[in-house]
């Protein structure tokens, strides 16, 4: 394995705790975090000492922020629906694997780190998490599978109101969405949940819950031109002038101006 600059590993009792570990920028997934994650979740669809995978962001104040906005502001409309599919290539490559993977959301889960937590089989939350797809704050769409995944989980009515008002939700609300599986008060005591839940699980066959996962996954397969639409879109959206005021405002610490170009 090469050497990982963004990511913490952790095996214990065959449970193996991946870290974001990028607090300065609140976890945001850049382009070398998105490959280290790659490099892990392969090797570890194959790694029979693991059993179960649970992911996290370092810190007390986020998951993960979303995209790295730096990065994500230099996306033209050429490369942006490629980039777009590479992201969804991994999270694919989470929702598929062979074993439980659990989000324990330890604070903002925004953008692409809400797609993150969504990949995942099961979300765990503290009390402080936060929840949202704020793209369109920026002019584009989720291009991480945001569109199709949240429409899954909490439904048609409150995904379209999410994803159009950018509005953030709190843990309490993700619960009663049911995006999330429980809230805790404390990382600590999301941990822990996460850990009981994955040790029932290893005790069962590791072939039937492959296949179970796989199964519950086909549910969605009708889905699978949406995550197409979704890069399509989200390529065009980084062509548009808003795009590129929406990511300078951030950048620039000011609200955005949108002309509609
Ligand atoms: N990317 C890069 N840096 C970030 C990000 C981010 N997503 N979020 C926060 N940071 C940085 C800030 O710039 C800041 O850095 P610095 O100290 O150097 O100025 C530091 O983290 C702390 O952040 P704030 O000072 O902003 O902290 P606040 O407590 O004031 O606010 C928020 C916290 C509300 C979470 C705020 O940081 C925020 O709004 N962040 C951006 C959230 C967002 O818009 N996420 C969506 C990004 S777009 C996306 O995820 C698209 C995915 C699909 C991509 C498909 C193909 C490329």
């Amino acid at each position: 394995m090469e050497e990982l600059k963004n990511l913490l590993l952790e095996k214990k009792d065959g449970i193996l705790v991946i870290t974001i570990n990028r607090e300065s920028a609140l976890n945001a997934l850049n382009e070398q975090t998105l490959n280290e994650l790659d490099q892990v979740f392969q090797e570890t669809d194959v790694d029979k000492d693991v059993k179960g995978v649970i992911i996290t962001g370092a810190g007390d104040k986020a998951f993960v922020a979303g995209a790295d906005i730096k990065e994500l502001a230099l996306v033209t409309e050429v490369n942006g629906r490629s980039m777009a599919e590479k992201g969804q290539e991994l999270f694919d490559r989470i929702e598929r694997l062979s074993k439980p993977v659990i989000a324990a959301v330890n604070g903002f889960a925004l953008g692409g780190g809400c797609e993150l937590a969504m990949a995942c089989h099961i979300r765990i939350a503290t009390s402080s998490a936060k929840f949202g797809q704020p793209e369109i704050n920026l002019g584009i769409i989720p291009g991480y599978g945001g569109t199709q995944r949240l429409t899954q989980l909490i439904g048609k009515g409150k995904a379209m109101e999410l994803l159009m008002t950018a509005d953030m939700i709190d843990a309490a609300e993700a619960l009663h969405l049911r995006l999330v599986n429980y809230v805790f008060d404390s990382k600590e005591a999301v941990l822990e949940k996460a850990f009981e839940i994955l040790d029932k699980i290893k005790t069962k066959a590791p072939i039937a819950i492959g296949l179970l996962i796989d199964s519950v996954n086909a549910v969605h397969t009708t889905g699978e031109n949406g995550y197409q639409t979704e890069a399509n879109a989200f390529g065009r959206c980084c062509g548009t002038e808003d795009f590129l005021e929406g990511t300078t405002a951030f950048i620039e610490k000011r609200k955005p101006n949108f002309q509609g170009k």
